[in-house]
């Protein structure tokens, strides 16, 4: 079978099929607050009626729980950011198979934290063809693309510092991880890019200011979410409750 064919053929198998629920990515760099953001989502869905599958990249099923823990190693990275790119997308294939896609056909909104807009930025940066990239994106993602990508844009140096701070305060190893090693440089390099893709694709994305405080940064995806997904969200509206910052009083 031509290559092609082969790339066209694993794409109709991953499908677009019976496809209900919202697929919504988090990206951005390290310590942007993905995470945080995530989980006030969740949490204002819910209130909102609606459930919501949280999961994250790489990882996110069990075999690709596996292929995280080799790449986040740093044990791949000899073999150079194609094969890494390969095994990203690996992951994402599996991961859309025993997660996202089940969940979406069930109805449920998926809530990811990083997809493939990262694979274009960090294995991109790296080096990695552009069309190479696209052709694995074709075939680890087929039909499942994000309904909507949520940028939350900070300077590598707030996004950094947090981390290192989340490190002494919560007592995780301070070894950073295979990516947080990379220079200052190649971290600005990497918020451009996806700055960039968000510029390209507008009616996808959008970009929020991750320096705010959490509080703010919440109120503003909200906004945005309810924006794009009026009939979903439309009784529930910009200004619903937020059960976080009711629990604590805020
Ligand atoms: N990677 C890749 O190369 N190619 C790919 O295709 C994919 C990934 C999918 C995965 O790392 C790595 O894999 C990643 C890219 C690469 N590079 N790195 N490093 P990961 O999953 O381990 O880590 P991460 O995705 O970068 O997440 P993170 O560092 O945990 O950051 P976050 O989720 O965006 O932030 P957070 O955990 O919500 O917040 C960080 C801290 O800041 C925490 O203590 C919060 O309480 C605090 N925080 C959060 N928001 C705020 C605000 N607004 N103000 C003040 N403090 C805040």
């Amino acid at each position: 079978m031509r290559d092609d064919a082969r790339v066209d053929a694993m794409r109709e198998t991953r499908g677009t099929l019976q496809r209900q629920g919202r697929f919504l990515t988090f990206e951005g760099g390290e310590g942007a607050g993905k995470s945080t953001q995530i989980s006030r989502l969740k949490e204002r869905l819910n209130a909102a009626g609606i459930e919501a599958v949280v999961t994250r990249e790489p990882g996110g099923s069990p075999t690709a729980e596996t292929i995280r823990e080799l790449l986040l190693s740093g044990k791949v990275k000899p073999l150079g950011a194609e094969i890494e790119a390969v095994m990203f997308a690996a992951a994402r294939a599996d991961h859309v198979d025993e997660t996202i896609r089940p969940a979406l056909n069930a109805g449920r909104w998926v809530l990811c934290d990083r997809f493939a807009d990262s694979t274009r930025v960090y294995q991109g940066e790296a080096g990695v063809d552009p069309a190479f990239l696209d052709r694995l994106e074709a075939v680890a993602v087929g039909g499942y693309r994000p309904d909507m990508t949520i940028l939350i844009d900070v300077s590598p140096e707030v996004g950094l510092s947090r981390v290192a701070a989340r490190s002494s305060s919560d007592g995780t190893p301070a070894d950073p991880d295979r990516f947080e090693t990379d220079t200052k440089e190649v971290h600005m390099r990497r918020r451009q890019l996806f700055l960039d893709l968000a510029a390209a694709e507008p009616a996808r994305f959008v970009v929020v200011d991750g320096s705010a405080a959490a509080d703010k940064v919440a109120d503003d995806i909200w906004q945005a979410v309810c924006a794009r997904f009026p009939l979903d969200l439309g009784h529930a509206g910009p200004a619903a409750p937020d059960p976080a910052r009711d629990r604590i009083g805020g």
